[in-house]
């Protein structure tokens, strides 16, 4: 962020690049500058069985591909989930990341960094000591020289409690890694819960800007997520208004099409509990047509200067052939042509923002070594903060995930819940 910065690693570094044979230095640097290494593949299966009782389903699994890349940290190239172990797999992601991180710092209005496509950060080297207790550390990328990405397979907690059956918690399998940028680090981390949901999150830690410890600022995660649902030619965005008049006794939750149908950008209503739905052509067996809400995490909405920051959740077609089709800050360019975002392949982006108001649990000065004049000697750590959002099934089941039913009665339909597997075995496989 701040090339004033020496840290006594970056002073080794930089002696090894003005020391070591270009040859040496030039193959990782274009390798990691022009070429993404592939995808790597992670799976996770969650069984009913813990919960007790005679449940004919086995339990839920996910299947996950990432990546880490320039200019997109750590992404996912792919997410299929399985409700049940004896069902086909079911994509649901073809593609989520972050597309920028942008930080404008409040008094300084030329300090407006855009953290990830602004700069060429690397991923951060993490260790055992990432991993925890629950994790394992994946295997470097091909050019990588350490791991990247922490895999953990997490208790989350209660997911339901009653008189009836006791209760059960719930397991997450969560793919994390984070990118150093120069002075600050971000926690990149995406969570399959056993339920379908999904977890997107950053978290920012690391050391406050040099000269500007004291100033606060804004990081905003810009995501774009492109969701494949079941048929990802046919998903349309939907908005869940909640609407309620004080003066009355009475309320009601509205759900229309997104924008009247077309490509734009919305703005999340406290009030309103505002949540952008996709829904595919596909019922459950209930007959209801199967979905996932956009379920915002949110400390504040960040509005600034810039034009992409002026809503909360966008919706455009998806045209992954385009060059600039990724970038956050070409949002209003995107939506110009107003194409239908009924029954189409759709992409999601939303905004989660940390706003870091200083404080002295961030770290002090004049502790560390001093090495030019002006150093401030600042020694610690901002604790991480975290902001996202949610992607959650609506109708994907037809009854409670994990608990513990009684069997089916021969009266009653056996393969009532794999109506879908019959209806879309072909399209769920998949395809890279
Ligand atoms: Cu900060």
């Amino acid at each position: 962020m701040d090339f004033s910065v020496v840290r006594p690693g970056a002073i080794i570094v930089l002696l090894a690049w003005m020391l070591a044979p270009p040859a040496a230095l030039a193959q990782p640097f274009f390798r990691r500058a022009l070429v993404d290494p592939p995808s790597q593949e992670v799976t996770a299966e969650f069984l009913v069985s813990e919960s007790g009782g005679l449940e004919p389903r086995k339990g839920t699994a996910w299947k996950v591909h990432f990546a880490r890349g320039m200019h997109k940290g750590l992404y996912i190239t792919g997410a299929w989930y399985k409700r049940n172990l004896s069902e086909d797999w079911i994509r649901i992601l073809s593609d989520a990341r972050i597309a920028e991180l942008f930080v404008p710092y409040h008094q300084s209005s030329d300090i407006r960094y855009f953290d990830l496509t602004g700069f060429s950060f690397p991923m951060a080297r993490v260790r055992e000591e990432d991993a925890g207790p629950n994790g394992n550390l994946m295997p470097p990328f091909p050019g990588d020289p350490y791991p990247t990405v922490v895999r953990e397979f997490r208790d989350r907690g209660v997911v339901w409690k009653d008189f009836a059956h006791g209760v059960r918690r719930g397991k997450e399998l969560v793919i994390w890694g984070a990118l150093e940028a120069a002075n600050y680090m971000y926690i990149i981390s995406y969570s399959f819960h056993d339920d379908g949901t999904i977890s997107f999150r950053v978290g920012v830690t690391g050391q406050n800007l040099p000269g500007h410890r004291k100033e606060s600022h804004m990081h905003n995660a810009h995501w774009r997520i492109d969701i494949d649902l079941i048929d990802g030619k046919k998903n349309s965005a939907m908005v869940m208004r909640h609407v309620e008049d004080p003066a009355s006794m009475a309320a009601e939750d509205i759900e229309e099409p997104f924008n009247r149908g077309f490509e734009g950008g919305i703005d999340w209503d406290a009030k309103e509990f505002t949540m952008v739905r996709i829904e595919t052509d596909r019922k459950n067996a209930n007959g209801k047509p199967i979905g996932y809400d956009l379920m915002p995490l949110r400390m504040g909405s960040a509005r600034h200067n810039e034009d992409f920051t002026q809503h909360d959740f966008w919706v455009t077609r998806s045209h992954p052939e385009r060059p600039l089709e990724y970038i956050f800050s070409n949002l209003a360019n995107l939506v110009k042509d107003e194409e239908e975002v009924e029954s189409a392949d759709i992409v999601l982006w939303a905004t989660s923002s940390s706003h870091h108001e200083p404080r002295d649990e961030d770290g002090k000065p004049d502790s560390a070594p001093k090495f030019w004049p002006g150093d401030d000697g600042w020694e610690g750590s901002a604790l991480v903060m975290w902001s996202g959002l949610d992607l959650r099934p609506r109708n994907f089941f037809d009854r409670t995930p994990f608990y513990p039913y009684p069997p089916a009665t021969p009266a009653a339909n056996p393969n009532r819940n794999l109506e879908l597997r019959q209806e879309t075995a072909a399209e769920a496989q998949p395809k890279d």
